[in-house]
């Protein structure tokens, strides 16, 4: 079983009952049990056009799917919710980022893990140090 962060965002629609349902939806597949959630926070939009603030949180996940089987899993979702892929950093329904995958790491150009630019983006280290103060204050 891998220990496993996501981080979850949403600028577009209804962005605080999109991540409820998206967390649910995930967390239903038989190869994976939500172990903690951060709570909602409205976010100021970091990069891209100008566009609407985002709900941003982070989940921790314990699977038997690989990480590639969790990357799938994900777009999945992020499709279920009407996800377009219009260009980096735009506006989105659903975003659903693979941060952690217990020590494991790559560097593809279609999944890089540890997240790069996950320790430089309050609206991922906040929610993260909720749920584990250690990971990011140590
Ligand atoms: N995601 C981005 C780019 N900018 N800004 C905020 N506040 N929240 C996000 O989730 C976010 C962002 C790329 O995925
Ligand atoms: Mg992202
Ligand atoms: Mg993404």
């Amino acid at each position: 079983m891998a220990d496993v962060f996501l981080g979850l965002g949403a600028n577009l629609g209804d962005r605080g009952a999109t991540l409820r349902r998206a967390l649910e939806v995930l967390a239903a597949h038989p190869r994976l049990r939500l172990r903690a959630r951060s709570r909602l926070r409205r976010t100021a939009p970091v990069g891209g056009p100008s566009q609407p603030d985002y709900a941003n949180a982070v989940a921790r996940l314990e699977t038997s799917l690989s990480p590639w089987e969790l990357l799938r899993w994900c777009q999945c979702v992020e499709r279920r919710f009407h996800r377009r892929r219009t260009g980096r950093d735009h506006p989105r329904t659903l975003d659903l980022d693979l941060l952690l995958y217990g020590d494991w790491s790559c560097s593809e150009p279609e999944l890089t893990v540890p997240h790069p630019r996950m320790f430089e983006r309050p609206f991922v280290t906040v929610p993260l140090a909720e749920i584990v103060p250690r990971l990011v204050r140590s």
